[in-house]
C-alpha cells in the first residue's frame, strides 16, 4: 500500500471514530501515524531532489513573501500590479506554471515577492505540483494566502489544511511544551494545568508510536495531541500569514464590511490596485523587520539604506554579520542612538539587542 493510500485509510478511520475519553488514545495514535506518513511524502527516502526542486528561485533582499492560492484568484495580477514585474495573467486556470519573482522596496527594505503556481486540494498528499509550491512557501518569511472574495472561507480552510499537512503553522507560535528525550527512567509527564485531551495514557501512546519510551514532558497549557506531535516531529515552520481577499470590485459595500472583520485579512482588488496601501502596511507589520541605520565616524547617519534585520536576530553581532562577516573579528564596541538604549548615545557590546530605527556606529580594534 502506498503512503497515500495509508493516509486515506487513516483519515477515514478517524472520521469514523467517535471522539470521547475512551477513544482519545487511539485517535492520538492515528494522528501520530498520519504525521509520520506525511513526513515520508515531504522527504522522500533515497535522497535525490529536494521537494522544492525546480520551483525555488534565488533568495534576494531582506525578506521573502510567497503568494499561495487556488488557480485564477489573481496572484499574478497582484505581483504585476504591486511589483511591476510581468507575470502572465489569464482567465483560465494554471496560467502560472513556475515561480515568478518580483522585488519591491518598502520603508528602505528590499522585499522579494514570489508568485507561485495555483495549488489544488490534495497538494499535501502529493497531488499536482502543489508539493513543490508548498515547499517554496516553507522558505518564506510571510505568506499571502490569496483568496477570491466570492468563495473565501471554503478556500481558506482548504489551503490552511494543505499547508498544515506540510508542516507549516500559520500565525502561530511554537507550542509551549518542554520535551526532552532520555536514556532511561520512563515517561515523566508534568501537567501544569488540567489537560482536556493529553492524559498520561494518550501521551504514552503517541510517544510509543515514535518509539520513545523515556522522556520528560512538561505541558504548561491545555495542549492538543497535534501540538505534542509537532514538538516530537520537530520540523515545523511557524510563518505569519495575511489573507488577501481579492476581487472586491465584485461585491457590495455591505458584504465588504462583514469580510473586513475576519482576522489577518486585507481586502483588495489586484486588478484595480485598490487598497494596496493597507496591504503594504499590514505586510510590514507582519514581517516584523527591524531597520538599523549605520553611522560612519564623523558623518551623519545614512537614512536611505538601512540594514534590515529579522526580529529575534537583532543583536549588534547580527548587525555586524549582515554588514560583512569579518567585521565581528575587529569589533571593539558600538555606539548606539535610539530606543534600545537608555542614554543617547550609549556604548554597548556585541550582545546588545537593537530596536527598529536605531543608529549604530561600530568602533573597531586598531
Ligand atoms: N474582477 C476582478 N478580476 C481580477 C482581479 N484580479 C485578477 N482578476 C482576474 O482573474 C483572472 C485570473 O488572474 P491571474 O492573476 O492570472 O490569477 P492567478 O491566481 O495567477 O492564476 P494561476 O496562475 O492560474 O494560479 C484574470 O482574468 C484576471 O484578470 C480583480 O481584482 N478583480
Ligand atoms: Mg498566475
Amino acid at each position: 500500500m502506498s503512503a497515500l493510500q495509508k493516509i486515506a485509510e487513516i483519515e477515514a478511520e478517524m472520521a469514523r471514530t467517535q471522539r470521547n475519553k475512551a477513544t482519545m488514545g487511539h485517535l492520538g495514535l492515528l494522528k501520530a501515524r498520519l504525521a509520520k506518513l506525511r513526513r515520508e511524502l515531504i522527504e522522500p527516502k533515497g535522497g535525490g531532489g529536494g521537494a522544492g526542486e525546480g520551483f525555488d528561485v534565488a533568495k534576494t533582499g531582506d525578506a521573502r513573501i510567497g503568494f499561495v492560492g487556488f488557480p485564477s484568484v489573481g496572484k499574478s495580477t497582484l505581483l504585476t500590479n504591486l511589483a511591476g514585474v510581468y507575470s502572465e495573467v489569464a482567465a483560465y486556470e494554471f496560467t502560472t506554471l513556475t515561480t515568478v519573482p518580483g522585488v519591491i522596496r518598502y520603508k528602505g527594505a528590499k522585499i522579494q515577492l514570489l508568485d507561485l503556481p495555483g495549488i489544488i486540494e490534495g497538494a499535501k498528499d502529493g497531488k499536482g505540483r502543489g508539493k513543490q509550491v508548498i515547499a517554496v512557501a516553507r522558505t518564506c518569511g510571510l505568506i499571502f494566502i490569496v483568496l477570491d472574495v466570492l468563495k473565501p472561507l471554503q478556500h481558506k480552510r482548504l489551503i490552511e489544511h494543505e499547508l498544515e499537512g506540510f508542516g507549516i503553522r500559520l500565525n502561530k507560535t511554537p507550542p509551549n511544551i518542554v520535551f526532552r528525550k532520555k536514556e532511561k527512567g520512563g515517561i515523566n509527564l508534568q501537567q501544569m494545568v488540567p489537560q482536556s485531551e493529553l492524559d498520561a495514557d494518550v501521551v504514552k501512546t503517541i510517544l510509543a508510536e515514535y518509539k520513545i519510551h523515556n522522556a520528560d514532558i512538561t505541558l504548561r497549557y491545555d495542549a492538543t495531541p497535534e501540538d505534542l506531535i509537532d514538538v516530537v516531529e520537530g520540523n515545523r515552520v511557524y510563518i505569519p500569514c495575511i489573507y488577501v481577499l481579492n476581487k472586491i470590485d465584485q461585491i457590495s459595500i455591505e458584504e465588504l464590511d462583514i469580510i473586513h472583520k475576519v482576522p489577518h485579512t486585507v481586502p483588495i482588488s489586484a486588478h484595480h490596485k485598490w487598497n494596496f496601501d493597507d496591504l503594504l502596511e499590514k505586510m510590514w507589520e507582519y514581517l516584523n523587520l527591524v531597520r538599523i541605520y549605520t553611522k560612519p565616524k564623523g558623518q551623519l547617519p545614512d537614512y536611505r539604506s538601512p540594514v534590515v534585520l529579522r526580529s529575534g536576530n537583532t543583536s549588534i553581532e547580527d548587525f555586524c554579520n549582515k554588514l560583512h562577516r569579518t567585521i565581528i573579528k575587529e569589533f571593539k564596541y558600538a555606539i548606539v542612538w535610539g530606543t534600545s538604549v537608555k542614554y543617547q548615545p550609549q556604548k554597548v557590546g556585541k550582545d546588545h539587542i537593537l530596536q527598529d530605527e536605531d543608529v549604530v556606529q561600530i568602533v573597531k580594534k586598531v
